[in-house]
């Protein structure tokens, strides 16, 4: 997709602009550059595993039982690592407009008092985590893959008069993974080390504080998964940020709309990196916002992306908010509201079937699963290896014809079990978010295993759906930063359309339908689905953490 031009250090004539998205996700850094007609002219990535050994990460994270958390520090020299590599190959950072981003959800970022000056401060000629060292109140950032704050989570639910209570204020009843119960937490058990805390920031405010050389405001939409924000207000709710730590208002600052111009670049970038002075900067989100602002969608259709964490997205006119779930506010309509369901046995459960039943490869596991009859004969496979979100559960559980069995006879069952699970799951839970479960809708696939035509086949045939991808890859949490870079470079600038309507350009993504479920495998599946909700109930008392 590179684009030699880009690269041509020397052509100084071409000074259209460019826009850069930026992803902070579990396993990468990723960047995508677009140009004004919205063509992807390059892709780049910093993997931490690979390229940052020595933090010592497995898939981005280091896991001690149920606590998940990432070093911060490791984030912040990911990203000189991926500008240098940029600016290395030629790249004209001169010719960048505008930057946004997004970054995994609900991982929070502790600033030490007096951080904010040497954010202001940073010098061109060292990189930031020699300079950014040691300024972090606490150094191992929660992620979301994170479940130890269960007490913290029935303790908020108690205070605030129940599960759905919370849920109508924020979204969300009370998750393990969101931010305010993770600040109770550390409130709680390190108050020195909260104490010291000047600023919160969730991972994508806190990339976007680097940028912009001060602390970022939190967008609503990305704010929306901390439990602590009132999504119809769309400000913080005093009573929940009491409960969870003292002087939160203060720690966390303001939030602002996700389109919002938050500054422009600081200048360790304008030095080091040959950025322009006036190069906007746009609130940065969490990436599942960004999955579906980077996708020209219809009334009616859903998302299901399928990255390290599995999520299926909606766009919703009005918000329910149920105990299932979550709403949140929409990344690119201020009068609209998002849902979603997260799995956590996304990727590398699909992974760790492969690795033991098909030789590590996709393409044995493709023909297994193509070589088992829809709906296992009735076998169903619960595969949560790591303590699941939806529904919340954990350990592995097979079942032959409603009995529960150690291990199916063939391999080949494993294979598609684990993708028949995944997705009759979704379908399940789906229903209780919004959405309204008939044959023929559309999905479109984005993420890591959207390239897999069989697993995109599954999915077409529970859902009986139309299954579309992006024209442009799998990459689109990356693309719609992108894309919302533009939109607010052009909206500070005059210009008055909507977000929907500045995808109206030539390089915009075409969706192209790589499956198509029937009525037939519809209602197949929606008679499995009744045993499935069946033997999840067991699943989740037999599961429980
Ligand atoms: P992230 O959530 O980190 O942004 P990605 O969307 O980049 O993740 O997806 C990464 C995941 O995609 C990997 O963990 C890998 O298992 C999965 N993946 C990549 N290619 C395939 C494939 N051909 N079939 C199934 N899964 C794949
Ligand atoms: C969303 C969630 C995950 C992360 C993955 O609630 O926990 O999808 O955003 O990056």
């Amino acid at each position: 997709m590179a684009d030699r031009q880009l690269f041509h250090q020397h052509d100084t004539t071409n000074t259209s602009p460019l826009y850069l998205g930026l992803d902070l996700s579990t396993q990468q850094l990723k960047l995508v550059v677009i140009d004004d007609d919205l063509r992807v002219l390059h892709e780049e990535a910093v993997n931490f595993d690979r390229d940052l050994p020595h933090y010592g990460t497995e898939g981005g994270v280091k896991l001690n039982g149920y606590q998940a958390t990432a070093p911060t520090i490791m984030w912040v020299e990911a990203l000189d690592l991926l500008l240098g590599k940029m600016k290395d190959s030629g790249f004209p950072s001169h010719r960048v407009a505008g930057i946004s981003g997004c970054a995994q959800q609900h991982g929070t970022v502790y600033w030490k008092q007096g951080a904010e000056h040497v954010l202001a401060h940073l010098n061109p000629e060292s990189l930031l985590h020699e300079q950014l060292r040691g300024i972090f109140s606490v150094e191992s950032s929660p992620i979301w893959q994170d479940s130890s704050t269960s007490a913290e989570c029935e303790e908020l639910e108690v205070a605030m008069g129940g599960a759905q209570k919370l849920a109508d204020i924020t979204g969300s009843s009370a998750y393990e993974r969101f931010s305010g119960s993770q600040l109770r937490k550390i409130a709680k058990a390190r108050p020195e080390a909260f104490a010291q805390t000047e600023r919160i920031s969730l991972v994508s405010s806190f990339a976007a504080s680097m940028l912009i050389g001060k602390y970022a405001p939190i967008d609503t939409a990305d704010g929306s998964g901390m439990n602590l924000l009132d999504i119809h207000q769309k400000d913080w709710d005093d009573r929940l940020l009491n409960l969870c730590g003292a002087d939160l208002r203060r720690k966390l600052g303001a939030v602002v709309k996700t389109d919002a111009v938050i500054g422009f670049i600081a200048s360790y970038f304008v030095e080091r990196y040959g950025f322009r002075k006036d190069c906007m900067v746009v609130a940065w989100s969490g990436d599942n916002p960004d999955s579906l602002a980077s996708l020209n969608l219809r009334v009616g259709d859903s998302v299901v992306s399928m990255g390290t964490s599995d999520t299926l997205l909606l766009t919703l006119e009005k918000a329910t908010p149920s105990t299932e779930g979550h709403v949140l506010c929409h990344p690119t309509r201020h009068d609209a509201y998002m849902a979603m369901i997260v799995y956590k046995n996304g990727s590398l459960t699909r992974e760790r079937i492969r690795d033991t039943y098909a030789w590590s490869s996709w393409e044995k596991f493709n023909s297994l699963v193509e070589n088992a009859d829809v709906g296992c004969g009735d076998r169903f496979g619960f595969f949560f290896y790591v303590p699941e979100i939806t529904p919340k559960a954990q350990g592995v559980f097979r079942f032959e014809h409603g009995q529960q069995v150690e291990e199916f006879s063939r391999p080949e069952i494993n294979a598609r079990a684990v993708l028949e699970s995944q997705f009759l799951s979704m379908r399940l839970h789906a229903r209780r978010v919004g959405y309204h479960d008939s044959a023929s809708k559309r999905i479109i696939v984005t993420g890591g295993a959207s390239q897999n035509d069989a697993i995109v086949r599954v999915l077409a045939d529970v859902f009986g759906a139309v299954v579309m991808r992006s024209s442009l890859g799998g990459g689109s949490a990356t693309l719609g930063a992108a894309y919302r870079a533009r939109y607010g470079v052009k909206h500070a600038s005059g210009w008055f359309g909507t977000f929907e309507q500045s995808l109206n350009a030539p390089g915009a993504p075409q969706l192209v339908t790589v499956a198509e479920g029937s009525l037939e495998s519809y209602e197949k599946y929606s008679i499995l689905l009744e045993e499935y909700e069946r033997l999840e109930r067991d699943v989740c008392r037999a599961g429980q953490f």
